[in-house]
């Protein structure tokens, strides 16, 4: 087992759901420690740096709209496998096939509207987090 850090973000619906206390409870709960924390509200100039990797996808414009119709709660969580620990926690892509338990599962209805973003990989955590934090932003041992 690694300690390892993952990048997690509220997405506008399970903001304005008010979903975040929720949510963040269940990764407090969980044993994940908090290393950063903030709302902001995405540039569409973030937005796709954020899904760059899904540029030119059929759905990349319509998932940019989404991410930017309202604020977010982005986080840094730290744990051991702390990726694919909190893959599993969200569920699949689909809201519709999530399975309950899981907080896509639990909340969500669609492909899209899917409440929550987390890294899938440590590559991808890298990347991702950069749009939101600095590494001064993260804190130190606790
Ligand atoms: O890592 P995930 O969020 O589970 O899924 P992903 O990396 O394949 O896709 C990123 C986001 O893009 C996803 O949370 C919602 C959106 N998306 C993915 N596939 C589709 C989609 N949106 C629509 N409308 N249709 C899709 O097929």
């Amino acid at each position: 087992m690694a300690v390892e850090r993952t990048f997690v973000m509220i997405k506008p619906d399970g903001v304005k759901r008010g979903l975040v206390g929720e949510i963040i409870s269940r990764f407090e709960r969980k044993g994940l420690k908090i290393k950063a924390l903030k709302m902001k509200w995405l540039t569409r100039e973030e937005a796709e740096k954020l899904y760059e990797v899904h540029r030119g996808k059929p759905f990349f414009e319509e998932l940019v709209d989404f991410i930017t119709s309202g604020p977010v709660v982005a986080m840094i969580l730290e744990g051991d496998s702390a990726v694919e620990v909190v893959r599993l926690m969200i569920g699949p892509t689909d809201g519709r096939k999530a399975p309950p338990g899981t907080i896509r599962g639990d909340f969500a209805l669609d492909i899209g509207a899917n409440v929550i973003h987390a890294s899938d990989s440590r590559e991808s955590f890298e990347r991702e987090y950069k749009v939101f934090f600095s590494d001064e932003e993260i804190v130190g041992d606790y």
